[in-house]
C-alpha cells in the first residue's frame, strides 16, 4: 500500500495560544507568520507533503479567518487525488459543550471527522516546531519494530531537558518516560545518544511530540481505555509504555520548538545566518506557502547585513542587520533596524493614501524615517512614525501595553498598531 493511503496526519495547531501572545491575539497559532512569508502551519504540512503524506487535519482551538484563508488559498490538490488539508476547530456539540481540554482531548473530539477516512496509522504532529523531517523513515521503522506507538526523539542537553518528555529506551523500545522532569531527577535519565551527541552534551533523549499510532489502538485508547485522559505527554504516552510496544525513532537533524516568543524570535533570526540550521534553500524539502504574485523587493541607499527579504518590500533604510523582512514591508530613509523580525503587511498603500497621511502628520504603513529599532518583532500592518526608537533588550521589564508587549527583552509591536512620531520604547 502506498504511504499516502496508509497514513493520515493530525496537526495539533495549538491550545489557548497564550505563550505566543500577542501574536495570537487575533489569529490562531497555526496562522502566525514565520520566516517573512510563511505561516507556522506550513512547516508540518510541507513535511507531510515532502514525505508523500497528503491527508491532513489541522486541529485548532479557534477558527480564525486568516487560517482559513491561508489554507484555502494555498493547498490545492488535483481533483484526481485524495489529498486534503482540513481545519477542525474546537466546536460545541450536544454531548460536548467544551473546548479541547488538551492534546489527547483535541484528537478525541476530532475522531468523528477522522473516522470516515481509511488508514493503518495516524501521525500526530505539533504545530509549533521548525524542522525538516522525512516521516517515511519513521513509518518504516514503526513497521520494522512491529510497534503499536512510535515516538520521534532527539538528544537534548541538560538545560533543555526539563521542558520536554524524557525517555529511556532499550534496543529501540521505550522502557520509561517522564513528562517534563524536574532538574533534580535528571541524573537518572541519562541515555547513550551516540558519540557525537554525547560530545555535544546532548545526553537526554527527548520526545519531539511526534507520534505514530496504529489507528485501531488510538481509537481504543481515546474512546475507551483512556477516555478521561486529556494529554498525550502527561497521560497517554507514559501510561502506554508498560502495556504496548512503544518505539523510539531517533532524529539527529535540526529541530526546534517555537512555542514561545523567545524561541520564535530566535528561530526566525536564525534564518539570517550564512548557513542556517533550517534550510529554506533546499530543492528536496521545499516549504510551501501561498503563491502571492508579489513584485520583487526594491532597495535603495541601504547597507544590508545578514538580512532575509521577502517579496514586495521597499527598503530605503540606512542599515538593516540580522533581520527578517516580511512581505510588503516598507522601511523609510535614515532608519536602522537590527535583530528584528518584521512580519510585513497584508496590502500596499497607494501613493495618494501615503500623501494624505503625510499631510495629516500620520504614520504610513511600515516603518518611518530616522527610526532605530532593535530586538523587536513587528506584527503585520503596523504603522511606525518618524524618529521612533524601539530598543529591545533584557533591560526592559515584561509588560503588556496597548501598542506592544515586552517578553524576555523582546518588544512585540501588536498587529495594526500605530506608533506615533518620536515614540520611545
Ligand atoms: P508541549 O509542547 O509542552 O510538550 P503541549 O502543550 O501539549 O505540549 O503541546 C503539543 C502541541 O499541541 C503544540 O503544538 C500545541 O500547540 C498543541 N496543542 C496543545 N493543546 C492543544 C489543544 N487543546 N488543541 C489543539 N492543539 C493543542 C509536548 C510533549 C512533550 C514533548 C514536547 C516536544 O508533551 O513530551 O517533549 O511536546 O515539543
Ligand atoms: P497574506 O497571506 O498575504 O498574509 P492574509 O490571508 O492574512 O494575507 O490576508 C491578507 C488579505 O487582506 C489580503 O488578501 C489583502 O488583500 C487583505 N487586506 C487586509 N487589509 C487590507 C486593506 N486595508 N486594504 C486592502 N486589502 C487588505
Amino acid at each position: 500500500m502506498s504511504i499516502s493511503k496508509e497514513i493520515l496526519a493530525v496537526i495539533l495547531g495549538g491550545g489557548a495560544g497564550t505563550r505566543l501572545y500577542p501574536l495570537t491575539a487575533s489569529r490562531s497559532k497555526p496562522a502566525v507568520p514565520i520566516a517573512g512569508k510563511y505561516r507556522l502551519v506550513d512547516i508540518p504540512i510541507s513535511n507531510c507533503i515532502n514525505s508523500n503524506i497528503n491527508r491532513m487535519f489541522v486541529l485548532t482551538q479557534f477558527n480564525s479567518a486568516s487560517l482559513n484563508r491561508h489554507i484555502k488559498n494555498t493547498y490545492h490538490f488535483s481533483a484526481f487525488s485524495t489529498a486534503f488539508v482540513d481545519i477542525l476547530a474546537a466546536e460545541q456539540t450536544p454531548d460536548n459543550p467544551t473546548w479541547f481540554q488538551g492534546t489527547a482531548d483535541a484528537v478525541r473530539q476530532s475522531l468523528r471527522h477522522i473516522n470516515p477516512f481509511d488508514s493503518e496509522y495516524i501521525l500526530i504532529l505539533s504545530g509549533d516546531q521548525l524542522y525538516q523531517m522525512d516521516f517515511s523513515a519513521m513509518i518504516d521503522n514503526h513497521k520494522k519494530c512491529k510497534a503499536d506507538i512510535s515516538i520521534a526523539t532527539i538528544p537534548v542537553a541538560e538545560r533543555e531537558a526539563p521542558e520536554f518528555g524524557i525517555l529511556r529506551s532499550k534496543d529501540g523500545y521505550i522502557t520509561s518516560f517522564i513528562e517534563k522532569p524536574k532538574k533534580e531527577l535528571l541524573p537518572d535519565w541519562v541515555s547513550d545518544t551516540g558519540e557525537e551527541m554525547g560530545r555535544q552534551g546532548r545526553k537526554y533523549l527527548a520526545s519531539m511530540g511526534i507520534y505514530i499510532f496504529n489507528r485501531k489502538l488510538l481509537f481504543d485508547l481515546l474512546e475507551n481505555e483512556k477516555k478521561d485522559a486529556t494529554d498525550f505527554g502527561k497521560e497517554i504516552i507514559p501510561e502506554s509504555i508498560d502495556k504496548y510496544s512503544v518505539c523510539s525513532f531517533q532524529y539527529d537533524g535540526y529541530w526546534t520548538d517555537i512555542g514561545n516568543i523567545y524561541s520564535f524570535f530566535e528561530a526566525n533570526l536564525g534564518l539570517t545566518q550564512d548557513l542556517p540550521d533550517f534550510n529554506l534553500f533546499d530543492n528536496n524539502n521545499a516549504i510551501y506557502t501561498r503563491a502571492r504574485m508579489l513584485p520583487p523587493g526594491k532597495i535603495s541607499g541601504s547597507t544590508l547585513e545578514k538580512t532575509v527579504i521577502a517579496e514586495g518590500s521597499i527598503i530605503n533604510a540606512s542599515r538593516v542587520e540580522n533581520t527578517v523582512v516580511g512581505i510588503r514591508s516598507r522601511i523609510g530613509h535614515g532608519t536602522t533596524v537590527v535583530s528584528c523580525y518584521l512580519m510585513g503587511n497584508d496590502y500596499f498603500e497607494t501613493v495618494a493614501e501615503i500623501d494624505i497621511a503625510r499631510q495629516l502628520g500620520q504614520p504610513v504603513l511600515g516603518i518611518g524615517d530616522r527610526c532605530y529599532i532593535k530586538n523587536a518583532i513587528i506584527d503585520k500592518n503596523v504603522r511606525i512614525g518618524d524618529d521612533v526608537r524601539i530598543n529591545g533588550g533584557t533591560h526592559l521589564e515584561n509588560c503588556d501595553h496597548a501598542l506592544y508587549t515586552v517578553k524576555d527583552g523582546i518588544v512585540v509591536v501588536k498587529k495594526g498598531a500605530i506608533i506615533p512620531n518620536g515614540f520611545v520604547i
